[in-house]
């Protein structure tokens, strides 16, 4: 049952599925964990669980390589951590100790780490797709064989900002691949409750980009996506858009409900029938990679992983000076 990690792709996809489980376990133990930590008083500020939404990051990460970039929107902690961040900075930073990865300045919408390509999270709306439309035009500039990626929020297709990016990756024709996780709400709003123009995808080809649209909870569906939309990028076709279908389980923020706005049938239906753990699991036991007792496992070590990051961050000091 040994695989590799989420960022370095393996030529058996069940190899590298094993991985991506690995990666959907710890995120989504680290998102309960940081969200009970908020309501504990412990995590200053609030945090924006993606408890859920697992498979929209992991499956797009493992297209990448180091060297390609993301860009995350305030809900951003699955992104960093299907990217390679440590869970030890990561936690650190959302307690706003110095050993953060943002030396405890920025938590939990303000992480970034260079090294591995997360060039950083934000709280504005649909920035970071300009964050990501700057890093594609460096890339394409420098003739650098990468690109860089952009995730935001049904929200965020609604603002104007975020189709002038758009607008310029396809005129410029730059290495950008912009991923929408339509989690269905933007706070409390139904996003179809505010969306003219057609679907999504319509949008975005009607700006001149080759766009499509994935079960964001099929992590194999986001995977081969994300691989096409690289290929095109890296060949010099210019970018695509993603819409990854997905649902965030918990409320917008942390311990923010949800029964005022959605119903039980609805909340049931993603999170029994549609799991993206529960679903990769699956897969992973029909292809015989995944025997009895192995995700049990699996999912130990990855609170036990949290447990480490918790206990990390409890023991840092503070900054120095604020
Ligand atoms: C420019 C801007 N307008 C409003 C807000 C307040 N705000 C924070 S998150 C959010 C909704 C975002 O919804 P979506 O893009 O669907 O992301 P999700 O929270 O569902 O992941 C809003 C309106 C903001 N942070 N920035
Ligand atoms: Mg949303």
């Amino acid at each position: 049952m040994s695989a590799p990690s989420a960022n370095a792709p393996s030529t058996d996809i069940s190899e590298q599925a094993l991985g991506w489980l690995r990666t959907m376990l710890l995120i989504r133990r680290f998102e309960e964990r940081a969200e009970q930590l908020t309501m504990r008083g412990k995590i200053p500020g609030g945090v924006h669980p993606a408890v859920g939404q697992e498979a929209t990051a992991v499956g797009v990460a493992a297209a990448l390589t180091v060297q390609d970039t993301v860009s995350a929107p305030h809900r951003g902690h699955h992104h960093a951590l299907a990217k390679g961040m440590s869970p030890d900075g990561l936690m650190a930073e959302l307690y706003g100790k110095a050993t953060g990865v943002s030396q405890g300045r920025g938590g939990s919408m303000h992480l970034a780490g260079f090294d591995i390509g997360f060039i950083g999270s934000n709280g504005i709306v649909g920035a970071a797709v300009g964050i990501a439309l700057g890093d594609a035009f460096a890339a394409k500039f420098r003739g650098e064989h990468r690109i860089a990626v952009a995730f935001f929020g049904d929200g965020g297709i609604n603002t104007g900002r975020t189709w002038e990016f758009l607008n310029l990756a396809s005129a410029w024709e730059l290495p950008l691949v912009a991923v929408c996780e339509n989690n269905l709400y933007a706070v409390e709003t139904p996003t179809a409750s505010v969306s003219g123009g057609g679907s999504m995808t319509q949008r975005a080809e009607s700006f001149g980009l080759t766009a499509l649209s994935v079960d964001g909870q099929d992590v194999f569906a986001v995977y081969e996506a994300a691989v096409a939309a690289r290929e095109r990028a890296i060949a010099g076709n210019g970018p695509t858009f993603i819409e990854a279908r997905t649902y965030r389980y918990s409320g917008h923020g942390s311990g923010e409900g949800v029964g005022a706005y959605r119903s039980a049938a609805e909340i049931a239906d993603w999170r029994e029938a549609r799991d993206p753990i529960t679903r990769c699991a699956g897969r992973l036991r029909e292809m015989g990679a995944l025997a009895e007792g192995d995700l049990e496992v699996l999912d130990k070590r990855a609170t036990e992983i949290v447990d480490a990051a918790v206990l990390f961050a409890e023991e840092s000091p503070w900054p120095e000076t604020f």
